[in-house]
């Protein structure tokens, strides 16, 4: 049953962040939104500008997010990816990128178990400094290869053409090395949150939706064994009412006050 106050809220997760001995955190593109990349779905926090519309109310995924788009338009699909490549380069992690990675050196330093889930493909848990982090809708940074599937980084620019020619196969195109909707996730990562996910004694959902799957029934893994259950969303989700605390707000204003709380 979720407690009543914020602060009861911060405080409890706070408390079991201290006494836990393996924690799981899965984030989604909430966790990105104050560092100005656009959700796919869902209210964004108030302290954001009104013109920071979800992708998906303004792109259909569809046409955009699907091995057949590609199929169909890949100069158009490898477009938009670059643009938002570009953007994903251009974002700076905020706040609460930066706490996940202060609460994963903190616990390890006392020996706690800690694995980062992220739906997320813009890098930006490692570039604040997280480092067990788990790419299970892959990266936007990286692109691969449609006939060898090696990968590369390109450039911090725009592409020179559109659809990218691959350099590792004759008549190759490259894609963004991110999961499809119909592509099945990386087999290690899910191996890796599946393994995580059955000892962990904590677990928190912090800005997803909480609709895609299989990353959605990752919270059922955890419940399994136990855990305890949080979740940091700027809206309710379909999680909301089976965590143990839902706690609603900004993930960059609440994720520092809980790892500021959770200090020994
Ligand atoms: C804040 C905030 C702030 C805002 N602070 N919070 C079982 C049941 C039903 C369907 C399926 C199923 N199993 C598989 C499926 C099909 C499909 C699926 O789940 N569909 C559902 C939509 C119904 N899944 C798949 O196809 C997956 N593949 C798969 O399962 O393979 C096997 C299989 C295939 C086919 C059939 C059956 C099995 C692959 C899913 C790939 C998802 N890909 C995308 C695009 C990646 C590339 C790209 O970037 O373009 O991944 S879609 C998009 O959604 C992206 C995200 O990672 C993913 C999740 O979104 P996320 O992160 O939750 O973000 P949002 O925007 O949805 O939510 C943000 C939240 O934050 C909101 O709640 C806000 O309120 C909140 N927020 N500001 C805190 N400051």
């Amino acid at each position: 049953m979720p407690s009543d106050t914020t602060d009861e809220q911060l405080s409890l997760v706070a408390s079991r962040l201290r006494s836990a001995a393996s924690v799981v955190v899965l984030t989604g593109a909430g966790v990105s939104a104050e560092s100005g990349l656009r959700t796919f779905r869902g209210a964004t926090s108030a302290d954001l500008p009104p013109d920071m519309r979800t992708l998906w109310a303004e792109f259909d995924p569809a046409k955009l997010a699907t091995p057949e788009a590609f199929q169909a338009d890949p100069a158009m699909v490898t477009k938009w990816y670059d643009w938002r490549r570009l953007g994903c380069l251009a974002a700076e992690p905020n706040p609460g990128h930066l706490a996940l990675a202060a609460m994963e050196h903190a616990l390890r330093r006392r020996g706690v178990d800690f694995t980062l889930l992220t739906q997320n493909v813009d890098r930006l848990h490692q570039r604040a400094g997280s480092s067990n982090v788990v790419e299970l809708h892959g990266s936007i940074i990286q692109w691969r290869c449609t006939e060898t599937g090696t990968t590369l980084t390109p450039p911090p620019e725009p592409m020179q053409r559109f659809p990218p020619p691959s350099p590792f196969a004759p008549g190759a195109l490259l894609r963004p090395d991110v999961v499809w909707f119909g592509e099945t996730l990386p087999e290690l990562a899910i191996a890796t949150a599946v393994d995580a996910l059955q000892r962990c004694d904590l677990f928190m959902s912090i800005g997803t939706s909480a609709v895609v799957h299989p990353a959605a029934g990752f919270i059922e893994i955890a419940a399994a064994v136990g855990a305890f259950l949080a979740e940091i969303n700027a809206e309710a989700t379909p999680v909301s009412r089976r965590v143990d605390v839902s706690v609603r707000g900004s993930s960059a204003n609440i994720l520092p006050k809980i790892v500021q709380a959770s200090q020994p």
